[in-house]
Parts: C-alpha cells; sequence; structure tokens
C-alpha cells in the first residue's frame, strides 16, 4: 500500500511536470506565430516598396529618355506612313501600358492585404461566371481592336506602287543592294527605269550583276550616298548578295529585309528635308551635346544630324560598318545633284565619260583586308610587329594598328 502511494506520488509528479512543459511549449509557439505574422507584414510592406519605386522608375525613365526615342519629342517620323506607325506605337503601349500598372498594383497589393495573419482564413472560391467573363471580354476586345488596326496600318505601310503611277512622275525606283558589308546603291538615271540584272555576272566590277544589253542600264548610276527629294514617293527595291541584310531607315520608319534571291521593297514618302529635321532638333538639351563627349568644342548632336540608312539584320562581323547617308533636299536640290551623277557604265564600262562625282569603289575592293577576322588580326598584327621593331608603346601601335586596317572599311573607301 505504503509503495503504492509512492508510485502514485511520483506519477503525480510526472503529470505535473509533462503539463508545465506543455504550457512552456504553447507559449513557445505562440511567440513563433507572432514572430511569423510580423515577418508576412514586413516582406508585405517591402513588396509596397518596391512596387511603388518600380513604377516611378518606369515612369522617370520614359520622361528621361523621350526626346531620344523615335516616335516622341524631335524624333517623330519624317514620313507620311511613319506616322501612322508612331500612332499604333502609342496606341498599343497606352493599352498594354494600362494593363502593366493594374495588374502590377493588384499584384503587389493584393499580397499586401493578404498576408497571412492570425484569425484570417483564405476564401475557397471555385468558380465565378460574372468574373471570368469580365476577364475573357475586356482582353478580347482590346485585342480584336489591336490586331485589326494593326491590320490597316501594316496594309497601308506595305502597299506598293498602284499599277497606274509612273516612274519618275509619280515615284523613283532606286535599288539598294547588301552585301558583305557594304551597301551598293543604284538609281535609274534618266529612262526612270532600273535595267535587267542577272545574278551570276556580279563581279567588282558590277556590283548588281547589271546586263549590259539591257539598254535601261546604260544610265544607271550607283552614287554613295542616297539622296532624295522631300515629299516624293519612293520605291526601294531591295536586294542582297549574300546573307540577310536589312534596310533600315529608322526615322522614316522604313525596314525590310534583303533576301538574297528574293528582291523585297518598301514604298515610302519622306515628308521633311534633312535641314527641316535638324531644325525640329533646336532646343532639345540632348541634341545640343558635343557630338564628341570628350571634345566639349565639337558641334553639337544636332548640327551633325543625318539620316541614316543602317542594316539591321546581324550579318557578319562587318554588320556595324553597313551605313549610309540619307540625304533629303528640295525638288530642285535633287535636280542639280542629278546633273551631277554619271552612269556607272558610261564610266566604268566603256570608259567613254570621265567619272565625274564620288562613285563609290566596289565594296569588294574594300574589305579585302576585313574579310574574315583571321586575315583582319593577321594583318593587324603583322603592323603591331613592325611598329614594335620601332620601339613604340602598345597603344601607340593597336591604335595605329586599327586605324589602318579597320577604319577605311567603316566609309567604304579603299584602305591606303
Ligand atoms: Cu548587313
Amino acid at each position: 500500500m505504503g509503495a503504492l502511494i509512492i508510485l502514485s506520488l511520483i506519477l503525480l509528479g510526472v503529470v505535473l511536470v509533462q503539463i508545465g512543459k506543455v504550457n512552456e511549449l504553447s507559449a513557445s509557439i505562440r511567440g513563433e506565430e507572432e514572430a511569423q505574422e510580423s515577418a508576412n507584414r514586413n516582406h508585405a510592406i517591402i513588396g509596397m516598396g518596391f512596387m511603388i519605386s518600380f513604377l516611378v522608375f518606369v515612369i522617370a525613365s520614359f520622361i528621361y529618355y523621350k526626346d531620344s526615342m523615335l516616335g516622341y519629342g524631335p524624333l517623330e517620323a519624317a514620313s507620311i506612313h511613319g506616322v501612322e506607325v508612331d500612332n499604333i506605337f502609342n496606341v498599343t503601349m497606352v493599352i498594354t501600358g494600362i494593363v502593366f500598372f493594374l495588374t502590377h498594383i493588384a499584384l503587389f497589393w493584393y499580397a499586401y492585404k493578404y498576408r497571412g495573419r492570425a484569425g484570417h482564413k483564405a476564401k475557397f472560391i471555385p468558380h465565378d461566371n460574372r468574373l471570368e467573363i469580365i476577364w475573357m471580354v475586356i482582353p478580347s476586345i482590346a485585342m480584336a481592336f489591336l490586331v485589326i488596326y494593326g491590320l490597316a496600318v501594316w496594309n497601308m505601310a506595305m502597299a506598293d506602287i498602284p499599277e497606274n503611277e509612273v516612274a519618275g512622275k509619280d515615284f523613283i525606283e532606286i535599288e539598294a543592294n547588301g552585301q558583305q558589308f557594304g551597301w551598293n546603291l543604284r538609281y535609274p538615271g534618266a529612262d526612270n527605269h532600273l535595267g535587267a540584272t542577272y545574278y551570276k555576272l556580279i563581279s567588282s566590277d558590277n556590283p548588281f550583276g547589271q546586263v549590259w544589253d539591257d539598254p535601261k542600264n546604260h544610265d544607271d548610276f550607283q552614287p554613295s550616298e542616297i539622296v532624295l527629294p522631300v515629299n516624293k514617293k519612293v520605291r526601294v527595291r531591295i536586294t542582297s548578295r549574300d546573307v540577310l541584310h536589312n534596310f533600315y531607315l529608322p526615322h522614316f520608319r522604313v525596314k525590310m529585309d534583303a533576301v538574297p534571291g528574293m528582291p523585297t521593297y518598301f514604298v515610302f514618302t519622306p515628308t521633311k528635308t534633312t535641314e527641316e529635321f535638324k531644325e525640329g532638333l533646336k532646343g532639345y538639351p540632348e541634341w545640343e551635346k558635343p557630338t564628341d563627349p570628350t571634345d566639349p568644342s565639337s558641334n553639337s548632336r544636332r548640327e551633325d544630324f543625318n539620316f541614316e540608312l543602317a542594316c539591321a539584320e546581324l550579318c557578319g562581323n562587318g554588320h556595324f560598318s553597313m551605313k549610309k547617308l540619307v540625304k533629303i533636299v528640295t525638288e530642285e536640290e535633287y535636280q542639280a545633284w542629278l546633273t551631277t551623277q554619271t552612269s556607272y557604265y558610261a564610266a566604268n564600262i566603256t570608259g567613254e565619260v570621265p567619272e565625274k562625282v564620288d562613285t563609290p569603289a566596289p565594296v569588294d575592293a574594300a574589305p579585302e583586308v576585313i574579310k574574315d577576322e583571321a586575315e583582319e588580326t593577321t594583318v593587324i598584327d603583322a603592323k603591331v610587329e613592325e611598329a614594335v621593331d620601332d620601339k613604340k608603346t602598345v597603344e601607340e601601335v593597336i591604335e595605329k594598328a586599327v586605324e589602318e586596317v579597320v577604319e577605311p572599311v567603316e566609309d567604304g573607301t579603299t584602305p591606303k
């Protein structure tokens, strides 16, 4: 009996100790819950802070770069269809921008409002017809609008010359032929028609492969830059000799692939002369900065501004050098320029007429040294070695070698 009482007392002691432990444990659990709750709140607040600063950053960067972006400030489109292209970009940006802001605000706001808290239980909503209709119908309407509007603008921008229009009177046709790495340009000359070409005739003397039996070729000329009269429709025939290139005139919103074996085209009408466009850059601080940031006395970016043709298809290691100047001039200036141009056939094939103006050296001749990277490197290496013998500093040597080998290719002239 005595032993039984002692055992009961021991057991009672054990039970009391265990109850105490359970109490301790539950208290510590409650503390963890509190810690969890405060962490949830902090995360939600940090999330809200991130959302606000991110959206402010988006708006601020847009405002900061506005005048440097195509379509805004001074860089409004300089062609008829370009204005429509800019409009559809803006409409698309407003619609997607609204969605972007609303969804991001909702995302972070919900993460804040419905963070884990004691006594709050998530609602279970398996299905809601009304909500589903709303989020199906609204995006469908927005997408349908964007697609239909986009198709209309596409058809307008991509339209070819109507059949009844006359070359020379209603429009000018020119050809741009891309090759690694440069553009060959061809104008139709006095007959307003580009002559026939055949790819097997392409050579360094005949960059377009013109068929000399075709009299239409006899007055075609090949200038080194694009010169066009303002407010006149231009059809650019776009071809490629080797790989994919892309005929890109950013200021006119003209962009079209140059595909080997398949001529493409783009029709556009410039609406501003180079001078008028430059005038429009006045007063924009971005454009009053010096062209050369290291030389404050150099011309401003506005003064040095020129429209340009670039290649917008990564076409190889000399892709960067596929640049040509584009000049938009008045009709009188254009006619005067035409008279300075000489037929390529007369100047280079029959030799009847001495070449008056800057018919470019065939691009073939220029990049001889840059044909492939290995060759370019070999030439530079040789020059470096040569100069090292003269005990020049390494920087001087490399600079000079690069100047001699690479730079001449950039403007398409023959290296000295
Ligand atoms: Cu290219």
